[in-house]
């Protein structure tokens, strides 16, 4: 304890202290201003009128201000007598304050929320046949990268599991400069022309005149825009799909958006979209456990991501390539100019060029996450943009905002930003400029000889795509963008009835946040157009009297895409267990072989277990050792986990079913169609929560007899079980 603990000595403790304050404000020094008393490893050190508690490192560094004069006392203002004023003159506290008061940098004003992580990029090919690229020339080739992951809506304290795009944007430090590929995990985008970023950006987020809602487009703003532009429908159709709502960072994937070029050394282009494709598969979670992580615990997806890089369970993506040439751009059923289409994967298959592997945290979030710069405009030779209206005013946008952002031309001196290869130009001065360049030419054409700074060189530099543009000048959408619902429908259509439920689930769930009728009906009347019963089964969720009639399309929907599988998160899910959490509900007597056999199936598929409890300090298993516990039961809900066992001696049992969060553990495992492993004990608790045998269905495994937990385990594999849900 840290307190002396009878009551003389505390009082002789108090008497002391005032008779030292009265000494101060007397003006006169007492002895001893500052006491030091060990308790253990921790000193107290108590001056007047408080005390403050110090684990004693005799051997540390001294904390010094800014400019490095050593502190004495970090902990109280210089005052004139103990009760007396402070004074201006203490500038050991002045800079601390003046540099607190200035701490924040505005946050972005998309993609606030964000968590940064580095690693390397692994190249498996040569690609000097189709692009000149420095990084994708020699298989086995690493690059460092850094790569941000983030929500759009929300603000930088947002939770992780609102329903939302998600950001996926990596820095390649390449050996020939910085080549930043900022992506979504959606393959497609709202919008056509920046132009309407602004306003898509200002109807999703808080209302101006409320300040909410916060993190979500469940509001009558965003879905009153939406319902005016018809191009948006097929990223609505994204939005409200489990895309969305992602399990965690690692399994999702990722796309570059736009058509981008290749060029080679002969300066040949190639068109080229960008994927990246989580190495353990595709995984989301269902929307109420969305609503509930929020609130367990609204770091779920950085928290995830930590732990995993943390125990050496470095994510994996492949990064893939459709290349395609003029020839078939042309005979495309969609311009690959316009950002609201893809080309499916089943018309042009993705080539893997390479490993991402993200395998180091951060050591300062602020240093690098909060100021990492991505610029659309960072491309490297070989790499090169298209006309895509959306891409070049991103092109402006990313290097202004790092200005506002950042608050100085200079941000690329910030490590995280700084290129890995060498530079040298005549930039200079601004704000913060800390990399200087030596000598006395800082303009060019000079004639300094050596001493005269870098020169240009045409054989190594930047080289853009000689491409033909002509045209007057004029403010018009192509005609070849305004086909909006085809893929809309394309999207719905690829996917599995249990993901359509939820895409209907979501319409319905967000436009009933929806306070205007007309509104809701206009999103409905857009709705048939993409699928008339998908339109009719929303109309149904709303309670609309009858279906409106469908807005006039600027081009008549088709009919005649063929499905697109690569669009299904169930049909892409994971092929085992790997990577995931099954959280056990145990108590004192728990089955010790049981718990054993989970964890033994659990590590051999490279899966995690966590023991919940209605104690943290650990619990006694049945055969008398103690277990690590790594959530208590109030904390831990079941939520947090993939697939949940239940783990119970008859007493344990007994106490348990007393416990509504105990009910509640594995009644929401069951509502979200997890895989529940049971025992005997857990039985009990099953039975009490409403969860009784005819309820009981295939998702449901047993744990007895040998084998029960490789059973359990091998279950567990399938994402979810789904039958439940229609059922
Ligand atoms: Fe962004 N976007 N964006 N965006 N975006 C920003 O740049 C913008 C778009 C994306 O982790 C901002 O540095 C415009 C598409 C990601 O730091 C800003 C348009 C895609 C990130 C900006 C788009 C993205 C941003 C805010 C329409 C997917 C986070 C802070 C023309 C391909 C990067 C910043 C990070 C961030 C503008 C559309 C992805 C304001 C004008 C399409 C992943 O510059």
């Amino acid at each position: 304890m840290t307190k002396p603990s009878d009551t003389k000595a505390t009082n002789e403790a108090r008497q002391s202290k005032a008779a030292a304050a009265r000494a101060r404000t007397d003006g006169k020094q007492p002895a001893e201003d500052l006491e030091e008393v060990q308790y253990g490893n921790i000193e107290v050190h108590r001056g007047s009128g408080g005390e403050t508690h110090q684990l004693s490192e005799p051997d540390r560094e001294p904390l010094t201000t800014q400019q490095g004069v050593p502190i004495a006392d970090d902990q109280n203002t210089l005052t004139a007598g103990a009760r007396g004023p402070q004074l201006l003159e203490d500038f050991v506290m002045r800079e601390k304050i003046f540099h607190f008061d200035h701490e924040r940098i505005p946050e972005r004003v998309v993609h606030a929320r964000g968590f940064g992580v580095r690693g390397f990029f692994e190249t498996y090919d040569s690609l000097a046949d189709i692009t000149c690229a420095d990084l994708l020339q020699r298989p086995g080739e690493k690059t460092e990268v850094f790569v941000r992951f983030s929500t759009v809506a929300g603000n930088k304290g947002s939770p992780d599991l609102a329903r939302d795009v998600r950001g996926f944007a990596v820095k390649f430090y390449t050996k020939e400069g910085i080549w930043d590929l900022v992506g979504n995990n959606i393959p497609v985008f709202f919008i056509q022309d920046a132009i309407k970023f602004p306003d898509l950006i200002h109807a999703a987020k808080p209302e101006p005149d409320r300040g909410f809602p916060q993190a979500q487009t469940a509001h009558d703003n965003f879905w009153d825009f939406i319902s005016l532009m018809p191009e948006s429908m097929h990223m609505v159709m994204w939005i409200m799909s489990d895309r969305a709502i992602p399990r965690s960072f690692r399994f999702m994937e990722g796309f570059g958006v736009h058509t981008f070029r290749f060029v080679n050394a002969k300066g040949r282009s190639t068109f080229v979209k960008f994927h990246w494709k989580p190495k353990l598969g595709l995984q989301s979670v269902v929307w109420d456990e969305a609503v509930k992580l929020n609130g367990a615990d609204p770091d779920f997806h950085r928290r995830d991501l930590w732990n995993a890089i943390k125990s050496g369970a470095s994510p994996e993506y492949e990064l893939g390539v459709q290349l395609f040439d003029d020839e078939f751009a042309d005979r495309f059923e969609f311009d690959v100019l316009d950002a609201t289409k893809l080309i499916p994967e089943e018309q042009i298959p993705v080539r893997p060029i390479g490993r991402l592997v993200l395998d180091q945290t951060v050591d300062n979030f602020f240093a690098e996450t909060e100021q990492v710069a991505f610029c659309t405009q960072n491309v490297v030779r070989g790499i090169d943009f298209t006309n895509d209206p959306l891409l070049q005013g991103r092109n402006f946008s990313y290097l202004d905002t790092q200005l506002k952002r950042l608050g100085s031309p200079n941000f690329m001196h910030l490590p995280v930003n700084a290129p890995r290869c060498p530079f040298a130009h005549f930039q200079q001065d601004g704000h913060m400029a800390f990399i200087n360049p030596k000598g006395r030419a800082n303009y060019e054409p000079n004639s300094w000889g050596a001493e005269g700074g870098p020169r240009e060189d045409p054989s190594r530099g930047y080289q853009t795509f000689r491409e033909q543009v002509s045209g007057p000048k004029r403010r018009i959408r192509p005609e070849s963008f305004a086909d909006h619902y085809s893929q809309a429908r394309l999207f719905y259509r690829s996917q599995t009835p249990t993901e359509q439920l939820h895409m209907v689930n979501a319409l319905v769930f967000e436009l009933s946040k929806v306070d205007k009728s007309a509104i809701r009906e206009r999103v409905v009347a857009s709705l048939i157009n993409v699928d008339a019963q998908l339109a009719t089964q929303v109309a149904e969720g709303l309670g609309l009297a009858s279906l409106p009639e469908p807005l006039p399309p600027a081009v008549e929907p088709r009919d005649d895409l063929p499905e697109s599988p690569a669009l299904s998160i169930i049909k892409n899910g994971p092929t085992r267990f790997t990577g995931r959490r099954v959280g056990v509900l145990v108590d004192d007597g728990s089955d010790a072989d049981t718990l054993a056999a989970i964890m033994r199936e659990a590590n051999a598929e490279g899966s995690m277990v966590a023991l919940i409890a209605p104690t943290r300090e650990g619990i006694h298993d049945s055969a008398g050792d103690l277990l690590e516990i790594a959530e208590k039961l109030e904390g831990g809900p079941s939520v947090l986990f993939d697939a949940v066992a239940v783990v119970l001696s008859q007493a344990g049992a007994r106490r348990m079913c007393m416990k509504f969060a105990a009910r509640e553990f594995v009644t929401d495992a069951h509502h979200h169609f997890k895989f529940v492993g049971y025992d005997e004990g857990g039985e009990l608790l099953l039975d009490a929560a409403g969860i009784g045998q005819p309820r009981r269905d295939d998702g449901y495994v047993p744990l007895a007899g040998g084998g029960a937990a490789a059973t359990f385990i091998a279950a567990c594999r399938e994402l979810r079980y789904w039958p439940r849900q229609i059922s």
